[in-house]
């Protein structure tokens, strides 16, 4: 597959640019190749400099729920673009994108906007923190909540795609008020949220794991985090970053029927423009600035761009049928994909999938938590990685990042899919 466009655009990127890229796990460093330039994208298509077109898993990492460049948002964008692009001020598509996000959410009575999942996620423990006067923030390991210093604890996506020993320039002072315990593990949870030494403020967890690759939550596991917050005072945060307006309308706190106390949001909200949120019980939130003492702005947030998008997206996710005809599809699919899996690599792989995104991990035994996700074969993903690319299937570059179904995918992507992962398996096994 000729790539020269992309190998020359990468060598001059990464004169001007730390690795060449502006997020990590783009750089494609855990699965042994180079990182391809795109072109334009459309529907569930992406196309790259050197004219490759490829059906599109990973979605922006999520954000394109709808596929690339829908109508509706595309024309929301256009139609507010002429009337400018940030103002400082406040405009009115603010309220519209809140009215719908508080609408949607069972918990969120109030919310603010940021510009990304990490501001979203650092604003929403300042508050945790200010609100209840206690500053220790729990964490799941193999959860991540974006990169600010306090997340970098045992944190997923591109901290254990890389390898990267929590960060560097995180003080110790800082990190020592994280804990990160495992996902799923019930008496570990009880044990250190009633040890009374720790001055705990929240728990921050993902609803469904994303960042290990997909790990859902036991039953067990969500009924104690919310049952022990509650009793012992502690804020429940709920990273929906990409949870949130994916597993349904009203995020997995409707999925599930669990209420967090704030709840992060980013991704989806966007449209695919910068987008974060925290919301939750106004009692809470109404302890921000200017109405409270606990600090946070933006100077972009509230873009009038991306709340237009953001707007146009949720009303499209609002339509009768959307999440049953996306649950449909990926429940279709996974099924397939198992069946390839069985027949091919029989043991040797496991499906982890909640609603329209999932995870094929190359593990043999089921993946429930950090430590039995890092079991899991990567080389043998960046392998299986690398040929799906050259077949013209784009998946995430890392086994420990989620694949998504969007409503752009047509039965003939996945069944291109299909084709191609069956190929792809068989040359694993040495077929
Ligand atoms: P951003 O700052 O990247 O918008 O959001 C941080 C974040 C917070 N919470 C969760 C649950 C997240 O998944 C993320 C970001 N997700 C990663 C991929 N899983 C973003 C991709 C990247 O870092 O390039």
């Amino acid at each position: 597959m000729n790539n020269d466009k992309s190998q020359a655009l990468f060598k001059k990127a990464q004169q001007y640019i730390p690795g060449g890229v502006n997020s990590p796990v783009r750089a494609c460093k855990s699965v042994g190749c180079d990182p391809l330039f795109v072109q334009k994208a459309n529907g569930a298509r992406v196309v790259d400099v050197d004219g490759h077109e490829y059906v599109d898993f990973v979605c922006s990492w999520g954000p394109m729920i709808l596929g690339h460049t829908p109508p509706a948002v595309m024309d929301a964008i256009r139609e507010t673009m002429v009337n400018g692009t940030s103002f400082g001020a406040p405009c009115a598509l603010e309220i519209d994108l809140a009215e719908l996000v508080v609408n949607a959410l069972p918990s969120v009575e109030k919310v603010r906007f940021v510009s990304s999942g990490t501001e979203a996620t650092m604003s929403a423990i300042r508050l945790a923190r200010g609100y209840t006067k206690r500053n220790v923030v729990v964490k799941f390991d193999g959860c991540y909540h974006g990169h600010a210093d306090s997340f970098l604890v045992k944190a997923g996506s591109g901290v254990i795609t890389l390898g990267i020993p929590g960060s560097p320039g995180v003080p110790d002072d800082i990190v020592k008020n994280t804990i990160s315990i495992p996902y799923n593990n019930v008496e570990v949870l009880e044990k250190t949220l009633r040890n009374e030494s720790l001055d705990i403020a929240c728990v921050i967890m993902e609803p469904v794991a994303g960042n290990m690759g997909v790990v859902q939550p036991s039953p067990e596991f969500m009924q104690a985090v919310r049952a022990l917050t509650a009793e012992l005072g502690i804020v429940l945060i709920f990273d929906e970053v990409i949870t949130g307006f994916r597993l349904s309308l009203g995020g997995a706190q409707q999925y599930f029927g669990i209420n967090p106390d704030l709840t992060c949001l980013g991704k989806i909200i966007g449209g695919g423009l910068p987008v974060g949120a925290y919301g939750g019980k106004k009692e809470i939130m109404d302890n921000i600035a200017p109405d409270g003492p606990v600090y946070q702005a933006g100077t972009l947030s509230g873009n009038p761009l991306a709340m237009a998008a953001g707007v146009a997206t949720i009303n499209e996710l609002a339509k009768p049928g959307f999440y049953e005809g996306l649950e449909a599809k990926a429940a279709g699919f996974a099924a397939e994909l198992t069946g390839l899996a069985e027949r091919y690599l029989p043991g040797q792989t496991t499906l982890n999938r909640v609603g329209s995104m999932m995870t094929a991990f190359f593990a043999s035994e089921p993946v429930v938590d950090f430590e039995s996700a890092m079991k899991a074969d990567t080389v043998r993903y960046g392998t299986h990685f690398r040929q799906m690319l050259s077949q013209g299937v784009w998946l995430a570059p890392s086994q420990f990042e989620a694949a998504f179904i969007s409503a752009a995918q047509t039965d003939a992507d996945l069944s291109f899919a299909l084709e191609k992962t069956e190929w792809s398996f068989k040359k694993l096994a040495g077929k």
